[in-house]
């Protein structure tokens, strides 16, 4: 045993929960919750828990791959560096669109990625960006741009301090929550319980989450826009708006409660299929309440109808008078800083550009991913014949997976950052891996926007690097060099260039001159240099020397269990970043969004089909634990279905059945369970660890079934061209009644 008890955040999910870790030389052996952590406080999940598994499982690449004679083989970094530099300029010399990007979800817990993937991406120079935003989040991103200036400045759920929370589309019992960082969501729902207050969960599954609320609404899937419209119409007809902290901010509250009135719960309770006197009491409810806030996540995000929803979710907060409240919903103030800390901003970041086949808008400077396989499969101008992908694993994630896979092994050349040889990185000509977890730093600066108290907390690396891992910052700075036609340019160049840039910022934030900025952050190297210029000239720093009392990265390694800011206070109105410095609730691009809506009133509330949604598991993480958590996955990738839906089509539990959809088929066991409503099956995602060529012998042992074969890529929601996860519709049948092709299963 090398050290006990080392600080570490998990990088993990957005609980970012503080662990204890016993390591040896070759990285972590035990991990323990760190009580002391002044953000979780003891919390942690099993997933965190097993980070010693995931870190020393055998599985996890060590060198290079390189593919030669259609295999890839162990090779050493020059001759990866070399294979990348022979195949992937001459590609994009004549067109940079030629190239495209994946970075996947582990890379926006990653400072390396933070810090230097602008840099490569520059010198890539492509538009073709792609990333789980537009699987994930980008309607609350557009909804928080157009209201609040900026994509990441997303109004949290202030649940500690509340009376009454509508979750909408979340499970943060089993998720541990998400675009808000809030460890130990359970004890909290339960602690907001005990002191008399009410949880109230909209899903169509009876969801852990759901187990422990007051009230459940089982909504119908894609529906939570309607079950909004019908709770602010009543909150029109009873005249009960009220603005709040943000009276004198706020436009255009009149025009959406107008919009919103004919939507009766009446009107929309066909859709919803709730009650209507369910939904006005809820409203009125979440109306009179003196504390309330709705806090919606992908289960409204990655449906037909996402960007409505979570504007509409904005709308009630902001017409009951809860935003920027306490107990409301509010914003962070992220001791790294960001958009809301920074001047400037007031851009729309949105259909500047456009997707060559589909012609999707571009959100946040990406394009959506389900649009990944066409352009890499549509012959013309700018068709992309190269593609990198950075800790993502898109042959699952993105929907689609057959067109996927067909494109990715078609391409020119592909080179893939990653910790395993997965359902994505099979088809890469060069996989690079990344080093052990503990061998880098850690700090959240992207999830410290969502934080629901503001807290700094920081976990140095632990390890060296071992003989042959290579730190993947570094691993950026030779490919940007090798992109540059500059193979020799040095780890230590390359560093200096992005902290010249950082320093230019940094002294302008805290205008202080660039010669002390840049001395008071000697003589650190690397992303502590970067963080600590971030730290600095953040709403917390020191200014660079100027307030002895502030924060800087030496400050938190004074600090090994984080340094606590407290509660979320009032921002308004310095967090806007708005053209106008003010709130418009009722953009026109969503406020035109309604006429679709009430034109699908009639077809949306047809009962006759069974539509399809997603969950998410304890054990895994999106489609990379399975190989070295413990699962079962007979049972965990299993298809949830209503005991009338099964008896109706004679099945029961057990069977195992065929989920067509119009993108594909797959085979699933039943598992008939009335926590799901009828006309509703659930598959989780992230499964289906099939097709050859895998480096995960426990998850290839038991595969599970890939949900993204039955999502379509050509269907998206229209304003930001967001993936459909919820409501696409299928058909169930017993296996041996199908006819399956073996490639299905
Ligand atoms: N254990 C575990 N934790 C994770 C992850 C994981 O894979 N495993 N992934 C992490 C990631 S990347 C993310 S983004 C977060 C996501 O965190 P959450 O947003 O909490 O995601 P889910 O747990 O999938 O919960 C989504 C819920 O939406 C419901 N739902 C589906 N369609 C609809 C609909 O149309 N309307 C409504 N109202 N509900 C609907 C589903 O039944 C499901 O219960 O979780 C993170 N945490
Ligand atoms: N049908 C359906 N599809 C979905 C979803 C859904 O609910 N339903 N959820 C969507 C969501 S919310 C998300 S976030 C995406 C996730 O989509 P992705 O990000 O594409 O996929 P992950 O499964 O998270 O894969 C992450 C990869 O990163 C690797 N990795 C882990 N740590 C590191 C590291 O430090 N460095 C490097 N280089 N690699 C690392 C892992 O081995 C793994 O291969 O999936 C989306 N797709
Ligand atoms: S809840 Fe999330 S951050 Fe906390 S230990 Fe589990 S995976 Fe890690
Ligand atoms: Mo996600």
């Amino acid at each position: 045993m090398v050290h006990r008890d080392v600080r570490r955040i998990c990088p993990l999910c957005e609980a970012t929960c503080g662990l204890l870790v016993d390591l040896d030389k070759d990285g972590p052996v035990a991990l323990r919750p760190n009580p002391d952590d002044v953000f979780s406080a003891g919390h942690a999940c099993a997933k965190g828990l097993g980070l010693a598994a995931t870190d020393r499982d055998p599985d996890r690449l060590r060198t290079p791959m390189v593919r030669e004679g259609g295999r890839l083989r162990a090779a050493t970094w020059a001759e990866a560096f070399a294979a990348v530099a022979r195949r992937l300029p001459p590609l994009v010399a004549q067109d940079r669109r030629a190239a495209a990007v994946y970075t996947g979800n582990p890379a926006a817990h990653h400072l390396d990625h933070t810090f230097y993937l602008p840099a490569f991406l520059g010198a890539l120079g492509t538009p073709n960006l792609f990333s789980p935003a537009s699987l994930d989040t980008l309607p609350k991103n557009l909804a928080t741009m157009l209201l609040y200036g900026t994509g990441l400045g997303v109004a949290l759920p202030d649940l500690d301090r509340t009376d009454l929370v509508l979750l909408l589309g979340t499970n943060p019992l089993v998720s541990n929550g998400s675009t808000v960082c809030m460890p130990g969501f359970g004890d909290r729902l339960a602690a907001l319980r005990a002191r008399g207050g009410r949880v109230v969960v909209a899903d169509p599954a009876r969801t852990r989450t759901a187990e422990v609320a007051d009230l459940h609404l089982p909504v119908r899937p894609n529906s939570d826009a309607h079950l909004l419209l019908g709770m602010l119409s009543v909150i029109a007809a009873d005249g009960s708006a009220c603005l709040g902290a943000a009276d004198g901010l706020v436009d255009g509250a009149d025009e959406v409660l107008g919009l919103a009135a004919p939507f009766t719960p009446e009107v929309v309770a066909p859709v919803v299929g709730i009650p209507p006197e369910t939904i006005r009491d809820l409203a009125r409810s979440f109306a009179a309440a003196e504390r309330a806030v709705a806090h919606a996540r992908i289960g409204t995000c990655t449906q037909g109808y996402g960007s409505l929803a979570n504007w509409l979710v904005e709308v009630l907060n902001i017409v009951t008078g809860r935003l920027d409240t306490p107990g409301g919903a509010m914003f962070a103030k992220p001791p790294g800083g960001g958009p809301t800390t920074w001047p400037g901003g007031g851009k729309l970041l949105t259909g500047r550009w456009h997707s060559r086949v589909r012609g999707l808008p571009e959100s946040l400077g990406e394009l959506p991913a389900a649009c990944l396989a066409e352009e890499i499969l549509t012959p013309g101008e700018g068709q992309v014949r190269a593609l990198v992908t950075i800790a993502g694993n898109p042959a699952r994630s993105v929907p689609g997976s057959e067109h996927v896979e067909e494109a990715l092994a078609s391409l020119d050349f592909m080179l893939s950052l990653d910790t395993y040889l997965n359902e994505t990185t099979r088809h890469a000509d060069v996989v690079l891996p990344a080093p052990g977890l503990l061998t880098h730093g850690h700090f959240d600066l992207t999830l410290n926007h969502f934080q629901i108290r503001d807290a700094a907390r920081w976990s140095p690396a632990a390890l060296d690097p071992a003989p042959g891992e290579l730190p993947e910052w570094h691993q950026l700075a030779r490919l940007t060099g090798i992109l540059r036609g500059d193979p020799d340019l040095t780890v230590t160049a390359f560093d200096d260039e992005v902290a010249d840039q950082a320093i230019r910022r940094a002294a302008k934030l805290a205008r202080r001159p660039e010669d002390v900025v840049r001395a008071a952050v000697e003589p650190r190297r690397g992303p502590e240099r970067l963080l600590d210029l971030r730290l600095r000239s953040g709403p917390y720093g020191d200014r660079f020397g100027e307030d002895p009392s502030g924060l800087t990265l030496a400050v938190l390694e004074e600090h090994p269990d984080g340094i606590d800011y407290g509660p979320l206070r009032p921002r308004l109105p310095d967090v806007l970043r708005t053209p106008t410095g003010r709130i418009d609730v009722a953009p026109e691009v969503l406020m035109a969004d309604v006429e679709r809506l009430r034109a699908g009133l009639e077809a949306d509330a047809a009962p006759d089909r069974l539509v399809m949604i997603n969950r998410r598991q304890r054990r895994g993480m999106n489609s990379w634990l399975h190989n070295a958590l413990p699962h079962r996955t007979d049972a965990e990738s299993a298809l949830l279905m209503h005991p009338d839906d099964a008896a109706s089509r004679d099945l029961v539990d057990g069977d195992e059945v065929v989920v067509r959809s119009g993108a594909g088929q797959v085979t699933a066991e039943l598992r008939v369970d009335d926590a799901i409503r009828p006309g509703v099956v659930s598959l989780p995602h992230g499964w289906g660890h099939d097709g050859g060529g895998l480096r995960m012998r426990r998850a290839t042992a038991s595969p599970g079934t890939n949900v993204n074969a039955l999502a379509d890529d050509l269907v998206v929601e229209p304003l930001t061209g967001i993936a459909i996860f919820s409501g696409i519709t299928v058909e169930v049948e017993a296996h041996d009644h199908a006819t399956v092709p073996a490639a299905a299963r």
